[in-house]
């Protein structure tokens, strides 16, 4: 806690009162440091924590060029705020120090960190790390882009944290210095906060840095490092890198490091992606003390996350799946690929906010896979022009009732939109969570 000794004569402004911010005040409030508190909205989440707790602390909601954030010392910022908003930016350059939660995190943090981002896949994958960790008996801490923020976690009694790492979160972190870090693979998302899709690479990337083991995706050089470095590093891939899939006694086996490990039956979920992760979770889980026999209990009882090809029911042989969480094109991509049949059996509801994303790639899928693509929300119409198989619809009951009336007996409805649902919903959980009633109201 050296660090903390450094700052706590520092005026510091929490900028951002959601999740983070709140995590942000209450971890320098444990240590008895009295931030700032900032939020460009009047009402922010945190406030009535903030209220009922931290009354005394100054705060400044609206308007963020009134908050005075060139005369702190030093802003924690939220992953929401891009650091080109113009406050924040001036802040940057009247020599204010500007970092997030996580590079607070790792400047005070002793233990071990398996550190995963990349643009599909991440939360599958820590969860998983997580459990098998938790199942091979570490005392395990899961937090990050998934939902707890990671000082919310930093004086719990952990061996080991496996943290989410968005873009944003690791566009202000700079020591994390993980036991081993992966990008899982890189595909175009959040094209509304960068530059240019290379800017994305370059932040992806910089979860290597200082990293003791990378793991690497052999199928996708995106993921590569860019430049030279000592680290050990291990790759995984569909039928290459040190941990990949193989036939072995004419099953499919996670092969590792020329072992045929396990069945990939092992896995109580399906999809070639989920078995990618899987292969992803070994790589990183190699510098820790984990059997075969943890892996097997492990992995058959991962039933999986909600909103990710969650089965939801059947309907005169049409099985439904929600893949809310597909909230963007590759993700939508791995979907079709899991779901597809032979036949083009694949009714699929797309549509949201595509974020800048050049929605082309989903085309040669549709082609091959999809019978009919349904479409709504803000960038619903370009996703029709891709397919003379589009049909435009204006809202999720619409949608259900006419993916009903196209499928026949054999067919596959998945909701995978490619899309964030900001548009329509509060969430990509709230979306996921109408698709379940709509299709809910037509089963029997
Ligand atoms: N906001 C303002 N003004 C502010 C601060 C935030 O308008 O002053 C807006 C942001 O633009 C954003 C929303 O408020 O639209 C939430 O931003 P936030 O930074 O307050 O978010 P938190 O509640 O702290 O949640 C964040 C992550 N959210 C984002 O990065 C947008 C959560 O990931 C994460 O679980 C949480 O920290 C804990 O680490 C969510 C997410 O959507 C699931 N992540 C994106 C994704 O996965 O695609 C990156
Ligand atoms: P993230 O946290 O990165 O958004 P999730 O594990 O929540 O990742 O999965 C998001 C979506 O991405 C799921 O709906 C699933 O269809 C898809 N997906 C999961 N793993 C992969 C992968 N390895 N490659 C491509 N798509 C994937």
């Amino acid at each position: 806690m050296q660090y903390l000794n450094e700052i706590k004569n520092k005026q510091i402004t929490v900028l951002g009162l959601g999740v983070t911010g709140l995590g942000i005040v209450r971890f320098l409030l444990s240590q008895g440091i009295q931030p700032n508190v900032v939020d460009s909205r009047e009402n922010p989440p945190g406030v009535d924590w903030l209220k009922q707790h931290a009354a005394n602390l100054n705060t400044h909601f609206g308007d963020l060029n009134n908050a005075a954030l060139s005369a702190c010392d030093m802003i924690i910022i939220s992953p929401g705020l891009s650091l080109k908003t113009s406050a924040v930016a001036q802040a940057m350059n009247a020599g204010v120090e500007i970092i997030g939660d996580v590079e607070l995190f790792a400047r005070i943090n002793t233990k071990p960190v398996v550190a995963v981002t990349g643009s599909n896949g991440k939360s599958t994958v820590v969860t998983l790390a997580y459990e098998v960790l938790k199942t091979a008996g570490y005392k395990v801490a899961l937090g990050g882009n998934i939902g707890t923020a990671v000082l919310d976690l930093l004086d719990g009694d952990f061996d080991v944290f496996v943290l989410e790492l968005s873009s944003f979160q690791l566009d202000t972190t700079d020591s994390l210095k993980a036991s081993s870090a992966t990008v899982l693979n890189i595909s175009e998302d959040h094209l509304d906060r960068y530059d240019n899709y290379q800017a994305y690479i370059d932040s992806k990337l910089s979860i290597y840095n200082g990293a003791e083991l990378l793991v690497i995706n052999a199928d996708d050089r995106q993921t590569h490092p860019m430049s030279r470095t000592l680290a050990s590093q291990v790759s995984f891939g569909e039928a290459q890198g040190d941990y990949h899939l193989a036939q072995h006694n004419n099953e499919a086996y996670f092969m590792v490091k020329g072992e045929a490990y396990l069945p990939v039956s092992t896995l109580a979920v399906v999809g070639k992606h989920n078995y990618l992760n899987t292969l992803a979770v070994m790589a990183l889980l190699s510098p820790f003390e984990i059997t075969k026999a943890h892996y097997k209990t492990a992995l058959s009882q991962f039933n999986g996350l909600a909103h990710r090809c969650q089965f939801v029911g059947e309907l005169n042989s049409v099985k439904y799946f929600n893949d809310s969480k597909a909230t963007n094109v590759g993700a939508t991509i791995a979907a079709i690929d899991s779901l597809a049949g032979k036949q083009q059996n694949l009714v699929v509801i797309a549509g949201g906010d595509a974020k800048g994303a050049d929605l082309e790639a989903l085309k040669p899928y549709v082609e091959q896979h999809v019978k009919a693509l349904i479409c709504f929300g803000k960038d619903a119409k370009e996703l029709v022009a891709l397919t003379a198989k589009g049909h435009l619809t204006t809202n999720m009951s619409e949608a259900v009732a006419l993916a009903k009336q196209l499928s026949t007996s054999g067919d596959t409805v998945l909701l995978a939109p490619a899309c964030a649902s900001i548009d329509m919903y509060n969430n990509y959980m709230q979306r996921g969570d109408d698709f379940v009633h709509c299709v809910l109201q037509e089963l029997p």
